[in-house]
């Protein structure tokens, strides 16, 4: 009677998993995942659009999915998924996080379902002499060839994917280099006449003297003093480097995350396809400030940003308060639906 014990639930609890835990698992998984599941619905739906061949295609749903959220260029509250891509990168990025749900969320659901079959199936009162097999052979080459199948399945998508983020498509228009401190950033343009100036957050009792009172566009803790000014559709090559510790510099909505590390300078590339306002943070521990170095980065038109540029070489805070005044009031007017 003492040996049944061992078997079955009881045996689960011996092991340190309480029964009740593995329903609190399963109920957080299946919340968890609920926004995935939607997203994977809408994937399926708009997968019967494209030809199947086309179905591995780092193009075939994105569209949808860059549609299926609101413009979104900051963090949402309550936000589970990606913000939306502003680069054609993110959104291959975005498709890889979808396409590996399809193998998690299935494999979730049949090792919850087998673990919930054998707690029941083979519980001590109902399996009192349980099986002492230890071999299988044909089980053993399932879960051998299956699992290499699925990760070969992930692995070629993936690796396309980082082979692509480390190939530029073509040379860069624009060359900025970031240098991280604790805990602010250093923006530096590689023009004719370098232009350099320093971005730290925004404090609460600068914002009526910089004009951004408005908390959804510059919201707390994201927004900067003076963001890194870019064009649209222009090819920018982000030199990125530190002067004290490790850091990080990290656009979500790019795509982008590279280390910033002292005496060593990293590379990166985007191309920003949407106007506005992009907001990310230091992405590396980096003393007790980490949390206090976001990063903000305006996209504008070609011309907004030639104007800019030029003003903002001899005075800066007159550049971006033009630059404001032009953009926000093109939100202004946009948002009334004129
Ligand atoms: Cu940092």
């Amino acid at each position: 009677m003492r040996r049944e014990k061992e078997y079955g639930l009881n045996q689960l609890e011996t092991v340190g998993i309480p029964v009740p835990a593995l329903f609190v698992i399963l109920v957080g998984t299946v919340a968890r995942n609920w926004e995935t599941m939607r997203a994977m619905r809408n994937f399926l739906a708009n997968a019967k659009v494209p030809a199947s061949a086309k179905f591995l295609s780092a193009c075939a749903a994105i569209t949808f999915f860059a549609g299926a959220s609101a413009h979104a260029d900051q963090p949402k509250n309550w936000e589970t998924t990606f913000q939306a891509p502003a680069t054609d990168m993110m959104r291959q990025i975005e498709w890889f996080g979808n396409y590996t749900m399809w193998f998690i969320v299935p494999i979730t659901i049949l090792v919850l379902l087998l673990l919930a079959y054998c707690i029941v199936r083979f519980r001590a009162s109902a399996n009192p002499v349980p099986s002492k097999t230890s071999h299988n052979t044909l089980i053993e080459v399932i879960w051998t060839v299956g699992p290499v199948v699925i990760l070969l399945c992930l692995a070629i998508p993936s690796f396309q994917l980082l082979t692509a983020q480390y190939t530029p498509p073509e040379e860069a228009k624009l060359t900025v280099k970031a240098t991280g401190n604790q805990w602010n950033w250093d923006y530096e343009y590689q023009t004719e006449n370098t232009l350099s100036f320093n971005s730290a957050i925004l404090q609460d009792g600068d914002r009526a003297g910089a004009g951004k009172e408005d908390r959804k566009v510059y919201p707390r803790l994201l927004a900067v003093d003076n963001e890194l000014v870019v064009p649209v559709n222009t090819m920018t090559r982000v030199l990125v480097t530190a002067t004290d510790v490790i850091h990080s510099f990290a656009m979500p909505s790019f795509g982008i995350k590279i280390d910033a590390i002292p005496g060593r300078t990293n590379e990166t590339w985007f191309k920003a396809e949407k106007e506005g306002i992009f907001y990310g943070q230091c992405s590396q521990l980096c003393g007790k400030d980490h949390a206090f170095m976001p990063i903000a980065i305006r996209v504008v038109s070609d011309a907004q940003f030639k104007t800019w540029l030029a003003a903002a070489k001899t005075d800066l805070p007159g550049a971006n308060k033009t630059l404001m005044a032009e953009v926000d009031g093109q939100n202004k007017v946009a948002a009334a639906g004129n």
